[in-house]
């Protein structure tokens, strides 16, 4: 009941505010990187969600625990769960961004939660004790308080559950690019069954990061602040922003917790003002060495500033593949930056630009150990055939996508059984900050066998064959499928 009507104050006052949520945040940010990374790999986009449940069904143990409790102290239950109430309103008034404001679902939790309790235990007495019968108007006010906060409860319940899915309504008008990107070759994909497709529509792209609950940015509020080692400390809104030169961009976007072989990589072409132009406005002072971003919900990424400014496209970002940013994908503003992995250049919801050193501050995830500059590493991966499917004998088409943003596929190579190497087709690409399709013919022969894929970069380098885990600064490693043919 305390958590029901916690999430109904919270939806009216600060979604991002509800005990759960506060409290889920705070675990997430305390949590050492390796649980983190184990959660990630286990329960992959369901990570929120499982931390979600886990925490409604510890509560619940220990609502149980204070019902048995409550039999013989009903005050000491009811103030035990004040108490947590209490708790979560300091946690929730700590959040990064958060006031006062953001302890009072809190609060108003932990009271509805107290009252919840002494009402059963007065309702429950009666009940037990016919004979003690309460006077009939008493009766009534407590029965009607109890049905008040169950309604309350519910309402809380259903209205998070309702909105969780729901797209902001709050859109803008995207500009014209001074520079559109050109036309995809039309040889950038492949169109074999199984390949994931050269660009990944907006709601299958894949979404990492920190927040419970996705910040709802009002476009009419947000503004980007540039600050720190600067000339002239710069402040810019939506429309600033919107009238500013505009290009447009095909960037692959990749994940450092992928595993070799996973999900978290995904392309889109974005519209965006070029930093570069904005940190020159600014006027960066001699000595910064990090663009140290920060989102509307507090997570920050800290970006060498070389990457930003060599003259590769790195972006602020308004829109993907055409429309406004989703809101899971930052909603109004994100930085994308060619070659490097998300963590460190591609802060959703960006709110704050500083210029800084890598000696004197650190971004989340570089706190929590990982590497703190993160050029991508070069990866491959097998689409087709599925892992562990039965094909028939004869011709089979192998195929799939490889990465090294900024500095291009050159090459895709593919064996069998630990055989000779066989050159990969490579699909065309608009530039060399894009994945490339690949696809190879293998001649399929009866039994059990093992197909292994590794990519060349534009510089020359071939991918490393020793297996190492994303932690702490990308994984490496030949992804490798066994498929059967009978
Ligand atoms: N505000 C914010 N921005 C963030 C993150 C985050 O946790 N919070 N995660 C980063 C990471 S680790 C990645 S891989 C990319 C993923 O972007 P996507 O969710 O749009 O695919 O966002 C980056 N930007
Ligand atoms: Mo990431």
């Amino acid at each position: 009941m305390a958590l029901g009507v916690g999430e109904l104050t919270a939806i009216a006052l600060r979604p991002s505010a509800s005990p759960l949520v506060a409290v889920g945040g705070m675990v997430i940010d305390a949590t050492p990187a390796v649980l983190k990374d184990f959660a990630i790999r286990t329960f992959g986009v369901y990570d929120k969600a499982v931390l979600i449940g886990g925490m409604v069904l510890v509560v619940a143990a220990i609502a149980m625990a204070l019902g048995r409790a409550a039999e013989r102290r009903p005050g000491f239950a009811a103030a035990a769960i004040g108490c947590a109430g209490t708790v979560a309103a300091v946690v929730a008034a700590g959040r990064p961004g958060a006031s006062w404001l953001d302890a009072v679902p809190s609060v108003v939790s932990g009271l509805a939660g107290a009252a919840a309790l002494l009402l059963a235990v007065a309702l429950r007495g009666e009940r037990a004790w016919p004979k003690r019968r309460l006077p009939g108007g008493r009766r009534l006010f407590l029965a009607g308080s109890f049905g008040l906060l169950v309604t309350a409860a519910a309402g809380g319940v259903i209205g998070r559950v309702a909105g969780a899915g729901r797209a902001v309504a709050a859109t803008f008008r995207l500009p014209r690019p001074v520079i559109p990107a050109k036309p995809l070759p039309a040889g950038a994909d492949l169109r074999i069954p199984g390949l994931t497709p050269f660009t990944t529509p907006n709601r299958d792209f894949y979404r990492v990061d920190t927040a419970l609950v996705v910040p709802r940015v009002d476009p009419s509020d947000w503004t980007l602040r540039i600050t720190g080692m600067v000339d002239r400390p710069l402040e810019i809104d939506l429309e600033d922003l919107l009238a500013r030169p505009l290009v447009e961009r095909d960037i692959t976007l990749t994940c450092v917790s992928n595993e070799v072989g996973g999900p978290y990589a995904g392309h889109a072409r974005w519209l965006g003002a070029p930093l570069l132009n904005l940190l020159r406005e600014a006027g960066v002072r001699r000595g910064a060495d990090q663009l140290l971003s920060t989102s509307a919900d507090g997570f920050t990424c800290g970006t060498p500033l070389t990457a930003v400014m060599d003259g590769r496209d790195a972006l602020l970002a308004v829109a993907m593949n055409g429309e406004v940013l989703p809101a899971e994908h930052g909603f109004p503003a994100r930085m994308v930056v060619p070659g490097l992995y998300g963590y460190a250049s591609a802060t959703k919801w960006v709110v704050e630009l500083k210029l800084t050193t890598f000696a004197a501050e650190q971004a989340y995830w570089v706190r929590r150990g990982w590497a703190a500059d993160g050029p991508v590493k070069t990866m491959s991966r097998i689409d087709v055939p599925a892992p562990l499917a039965r094909v028939a004998p004869g011709p089979v088409q192998v195929a799939g996508v490889a990465w090294a943003q900024h500095r291009g596929v050159a090459a895709v190579e593919v064996r069998a059984d630990g055989g000779p190497w066989s050159q990969a087709r490579l699909a065309d690409v608009p530039g060399v900050d894009t994945w490339r399709q690949w696809a190879w013919t293998w001649q399929a022969t009866p039994g059990t066998h093992r197909l292994e894929v590794r990519a060349t970069d534009g510089a020359g380098r071939t991918q490393q064959m020793a297996r190492v885990p994303p932690f702490p600064d990308g994984a490496t490693g030949h992804h490798s499928i066994v498929v059967t043919v009978p």
